[in-house]
């Protein structure tokens, strides 16, 4: 079973409902790259790549298009079947770029899973459940409309909410914790993130000006030698996301004893295969985490089910996907929703998503 085509998609995702907004940055519409193979036994698999922007974390639309036009031309006439012989080639033909690399391996998965009739989470080790739960984030915006939707979302069955704070002044930022805290309880797990935003003077603050709070305060400042400095100095478990930038930087977190838990994202990491190991260390040490990716269709939707399927619930911080943003899917007969803040892990093959032929239009490159 051997690559004889790649084709490459630009997909624009326009961010339904209003601006995505973050500390780091406002988003209203998203590029997303896409890839489909084709082997010469007719199966065809499917990758993408969604950066929520250029500001958010290292990537680039454009970066990864780039990264893939240099791998691509180096897969053809490969054989599907060893995922690390596929890597190894990768990573012979480009160093790093790996949110590019997990277009490819989450396409190899896909393909590798309908030869052999199964599911990716079996391929990733099994699944321990047949959905997971998702959480909602709140963007960064005025405290009585953050507790507003709060209330909302936890009313249609979110388990866990992530109040995105920073790029204001800190007042702000308090009150919309504590008034999203008084109006769910512990109805729903909390998460605060800053996005990076936050210096480590603003963070200690916020910490003790919700001291009684429970809510794990995820990606509070720019850098992990930021967040290295608040360990002792803050009551808060510290989760890192944009700080996890590949493998090593997560034992680098783990072995300097920074992380409480992660939210991690699929590409970031490097795909599927990558992220797995790192699921492994983190069941070693007991670490809670998410499986999410920034943005993008349903395609990177289920791989992040997939992969959360394989977490050991109680660990689980769930799978944060972007389809409450966007309008319809790539694949209308088996859409990856979230139902009751839960998601159901797709069953059929591979993914267990097709998008529709034709939707992406013409591939911006084939090979
Ligand atoms: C909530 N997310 C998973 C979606 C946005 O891309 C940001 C991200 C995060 O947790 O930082
Ligand atoms: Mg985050």
């Amino acid at each position: 079973m051997r690559i004889d085509q790649i084709n490459v998609y630009k997909v624009q995702l326009p961010v339904k409902g209003g601006t995505y907004r973050m500390a780091s940055d406002d988003v209203d519409a998203l590029d997303s790259t896409i890839v489909e193979i084709g082997t010469d036994d007719g199966l065809t698999g499917w990758g993408e790549t969604c950066p929520v922007g250029p500001v958010y974390q290292p990537h680039h639309a454009l970066g990864a298009r780039a990264a893939i036009a240099e791998i691509a031309p180096g897969l053809m006439g490969a054989e599907i079947a060893s995922i690390r012989l596929l890597t190894k080639c990768m990573d012979e033909r480009l160093n790093g770029h790996g949110y590019a690399k997990a277009a490819f391996d989450i396409a190899f998965l896909d393909v590798l899973g309908q030869r052999l009739g199964v599911p990716i989470s079996t391929l990733l080790g099994g699944a321990l459940v047949d959905r997971v739960p998702a959480y909602y984030s709140l963007i960064v915006g005025p405290p009585d409309e953050t507790a507003r939707i709060a209330a909302d979302k936890v009313k249609s069955g979110y388990p866990r909410l992530q109040v995105k704070i920073s790029g204001r002044n800190l007042e702000q930022d308090v009150a919309s914790i504590h008034k999203v805290w008084e109006t769910v309880g512990y109805k729903a797990r909390l998460a605060v993130d800053g996005n990076r935003g936050l210096t480590v003077a603003a963070a200690i603050h916020l910490d003790r000006l919700c001291h009684a709070i429970p809510f794990v305060f995820e990606q509070p400042c720019n850098t992990m030698d930021e967040i290295a400095t608040l360990k002792g100095r803050v009551t808060h478990p510290v989760y890192l996301d944009e700080s996890t930038e590949d493998q090593n930087a997560v034992l680098r977190a783990i072995s300097l004893g920074i992380a409480d838990g992660f939210g991690f994202k699929v590409t970031r990491l490097g795909g599927l295969t990558k992220m797995a190991t790192i699921r492994d260390v983190c069941a070693i040490r007991s670490l809670p985490h998410s499986c999410d990716d920034a943005w993008g269709g349903d395609i990177i939707a289920a791989a992040c089910v997939h992969l959360g399927s394989t977490v050991e619930p109680r660990r689980f911080e769930g799978a944060w996907i972007a389809q409450e943003y966007i309008e319809g899917h790539f694949d209308a007969k088996n859409p990856i929703v979230i139902e009751n803040g839960h998601i159901a892990v797709p069953q059929l093959p591979g993914l267990g998503i097709k998008p529709e032929p034709g939707m992406f239009g013409q591939p911006v490159a084939t090979y």
